[in-house]
């Protein structure tokens, strides 16, 4: 009931009927001065559940789109008045790029080398007038499939599969870049290293599946500690935070209320219920290097398991 057309694949029936249940209505923007042109793509493109919208010039196509980041997929001539289709892509191309809104051009056949103008500008994809349904559908979902499985890939980069925190690797990029920031503007910066306490003993006691379930549930705390900060999962039990525009006390106070959080905060793994407690070393920054903070803030996380575990070090 979705597509009529007969020469639609089965394969390509089941993927909208597949978005269908998802409610995933793909919101698109229809740049074209040509009213016939925009009602032509628009009756195309709403039997297969796409949510159109329509813009009569590249102007106002690009202030729709500054409005609006739900729209996934621009489509647009090139001919148009007040903005043309090439400086509405470059524009456009400012402020968004090609993995969070695929752009497919218009293009006449026979006109000189607009479609790779269009590619050159930052389209995703062209479309040379006239084309077939077929070709049309094709074109579009195979753009927006390209385009969530590169969400999909950085989002899998950047976060910890178990907790779904950030990673490692998010913490290092964005953490060098804020604590520069910090340093052109003289906010004091400090980082905290979180670590939870005889871990292992979850594990050997309760099993690794109550471990990874203890991990998840700190997880959950930890990020309404410190999801406004670059926090993230370094490893294992242990988990970093920058924290621009806390100094030393600041940090201090917020660290020590999370402890006493987590140490009331009850676990329920299978028939029992347990709790855990952290530790946590604070380094504060005289313009050090990421890599100084961190070791500064090991070592005080040391001192802290050393001093007898469920405490804040600075
Ligand atoms: P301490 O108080 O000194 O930090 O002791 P600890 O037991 O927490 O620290 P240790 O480094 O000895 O052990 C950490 C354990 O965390 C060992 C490892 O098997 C476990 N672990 C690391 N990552 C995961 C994970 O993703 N899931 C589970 N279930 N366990 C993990
Ligand atoms: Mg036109
Ligand atoms: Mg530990
Ligand atoms: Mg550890």
């Amino acid at each position: 009931y979705v597509v009529k057309e007969s020469r639609f694949s089965y394969e390509y029936v089941l993927k909208l009927i597949h978005r269908l249940h998802k409610n995933q209505h793909i919101k698109v923007l229809v740049a074209d001065d040509s009213k016939t042109s925009r009602k032509f793509i628009t009756t195309m493109l709403q039997p297969h559940l796409y949510q159109v919208i329509e813009a009569e010039d590249g102007q106002q196509a690009l202030e729709i789109i500054q409005k609006d980041s739900n729209i996934k997929l621009l489509i647009t001539d090139y001919n148009m008045p007040v903005m043309n289709g090439f400086d509405l892509v470059k524009n456009i191309r400012r402020e968004v790029d090609k993995n969070s809104l695929v752009i497919i051009g218009l293009s006449t056949q026979g006109s000189g080398g607009l479609s790779a103008k269009f590619i050159k500008n930052g389209a995703n994809d062209f479309l040379s007038k006239p084309f077939s349904h077929e070709e049309f559908h094709c074109r579009i979902l195979h753009n927006i499939e390209t385009m969530e499985h590169v969400e999909t890939i950085q989002h899998a980069a950047y976060h910890d599969y178990l907790t779904d925190l950030f990673n490692r690797r998010y913490f290092y990029e964005k953490g060098e870049e804020a604590l520069s920031n910090s340093h052109k503007k003289g906010t004091p910066t400090c980082l905290a290293l979180i670590d939870i306490d005889h871990f292992k003993k979850i594990n050997d006691v309760y099993g690794h599946d109550a471990g990874d379930h203890t991990l998840k549930e700190i997880s959950v705390l930890l990020k309404q500690a410190f999801g406004r900060f670059i926090f993230a999962r370094m490893g294992g039990e242990e988990f970093c935070a920058l924290m621009p525009g806390l100094d030393i006390n600041k940090a201090t106070t917020l660290l020590e209320n999370f402890r006493e959080l987590v140490e009331d905060h009850i676990i329920m793994l299978d028939n029992t219920s347990v709790t855990v407690t952290i530790s946590a070393g604070i380094a504060s920054d005289e313009n050090n290097s990421l890599d100084e903070l961190m070791n500064e803030a090991d070592r005080q996380l040391y001192n802290a398991k050393e001093g007898g575990r469920n405490q804040i070090c600075a």
